[in-house]
């Protein structure tokens, strides 16, 4: 019998991202209002050439166990998505460990560039052993895929991709993963410790899945967008994550909405009870040059410099912009000190497609309610987190390195794939 005819990975996970964006907006409408103010100042009222230019660039999740991990992974290699670099945020005080579900070719990234962070809850920092236990024995219990998903992954894996013939049913059951529960898998009392132990704890443990916490359009400028929202009365965090504004923009910037304190439903022994919980939040990000491992060394000292400067009570974007003036801030500079990629033989630098743990943290941090612990957490053990993937996670620094035609990858590269980033600013 002949194969099916496969669905094209990147083409399927556009479909994907479009269909979770809708769910999403209808789930949280803040994110819409969100969507429709960025697309505003992402352009002049006159040119509505790109609809899409403010296509979700990721969204984020975090899940309880090491056979969700295996799950989702699964799951995502059907979109064409692949676990790249290892983020421990412990140091921050969040205990979970990380890495992003991405695309790794630049026509995976030009067909659609989303992508998922993906965080395991690291349940052994429960300090208190029987609430632990208790936690452990709920997350083995939940199944977090519909029966029908798991026989399209089975079929997916056995067929070596899933027959273009079951891409819708393939969408619609993905979905289920990343939606909403209004009711809570725990009683009030029990989501009321867990809370207590790290609201994040409570987040993972007490629905029936891992539902998406936000989304993350692409902006063209991140400040007027930040200043937009404020305007609007949209909360945003009052300083936005990563390095300052610059002429040659670096890595990544992004801030939020602060979370909603959502209404949600615990079952009780009289019937269920009315409560809240704050979790779910909107997002926007601009991304700018990957960095050398030197670039990336210089950054990660002049933002601990700056976090201090903060600590000592200046003002966080003075303190930024003054810290991060012993940056390069032009190509030629950038490229003589060799502190960012460029794509062979151009001075254009090669956009950055990851994340950044301490900016992470403090997204997390700052949507996770008032319960802000900031203290340091026992350090997150990439080879435990490779263990429970099944697999190790890519090294990014190799992809942008092949990208700029350094070393072995370089061989690989196709001369007339598309350039992805070329669109970007
Ligand atoms: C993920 C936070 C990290 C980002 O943009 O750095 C993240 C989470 O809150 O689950 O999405
Ligand atoms: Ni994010």
């Amino acid at each position: 019998m002949p194969h099916a005819v496969p669905a094209d990975p990147d083409a399927l996970r556009a479909r994907f991202s479009e269909a979770l964006s809708a769910m999403y907006r209808q789930e949280v409408p803040l994110y819409g209002d969100l969507l429709a103010l960025v697309a505003r100042t992402n352009r002049p009222a006159s040119d509505d050439q790109d609809h899409r230019l403010e296509v979700e660039r990721h969204g984020a999740i975090r899940l309880g166990t090491e056979a969700e991990l295996v799950l989702v992974a699964r799951l995502f290699a059907v979109l064409g998505l692949h676990p790249v670099g290892y983020y421990d945020l412990a140091p921050a005080g969040v205990p979970v460990h990380s890495t992003a579900f991405r695309p790794i070719t630049a026509r995976g990234l030009a067909i659609s560039p989303f992508r998922v962070f993906t965080s395991l809850l690291r349940l052994e920092l429960i300090a208190d052993p029987a609430l632990r236990e208790e936690a452990a024995a709920i997350l083995s219990r939940r199944c977090i895929a519909t029966p029908r998903l798991l026989e399209l992954l089975a079929l997916a894996e056995a067929e070596g991709g899933l027959p273009e013939a079951d891409a819708d049913a393939f969408v619609a059951e993905a979905l289920h993963v990343f939606r909403w529960h209004r009711t809570a898998a725990v009683d009030a009392p029990l989501y009321a410790r867990l809370k207590a132990a790290h609201p994040l704890v409570a987040d993972v443990v007490c629905f029936r899945g891992p539902h998406l916490n936000h989304l993350t359009p692409r902006t063209r400028d991140i400040d007027a967008a930040q200043a937009a929202m404020r305007e609007a009365g949209m909360n945003p965090k009052p300083a936005i994550e990563g390095p300052p504004r610059r002429q040659v923009p670096i890595l990544l910037r992004q801030t939020s909405f602060q979370a909603l304190e959502e209404p949600v439903l615990f079952p009780g022994p009289g019937g269920e009870a009315a409560g809240t919980h704050t979790a779910r939040f909107g997002e926007i990000e601009q991304r700018g040059a990957a960095l050398t491992p030197e670039g990336r060394a210089l950054y990660d000292r002049l933002l601990a410099q700056a976090q201090a400067a903060i600590a000592d009570g200046a003002p966080h974007d003075d303190a930024t912009r003054r810290t991060f003036a012993g940056f390069p801030d032009d190509p030629g500079s950038l490229h003589e000190a060799g502190l960012a990629f460029f794509r062979p033989g151009t001075p254009e630098p090669i956009l950055y497609e990851d994340f950044l743990p301490v900016s992470a943290a403090g997204i997390f941090r700052s949507n996770l309610g008032h319960d802000n612990k900031t203290g340091g957490l026992a350090a997150g053990e990439r080879a435990r987190f490779e263990a429970a993937l099944g697999a190790k996670v890519l090294d990014e620094m190799a992809l942008y390195a092949a990208e700029a035609g350094e070393g072995q990858g370089a061989a690989h590269r196709s001369a007339s794939s598309p350039d992805p980033l070329g669109t970007e600013p």
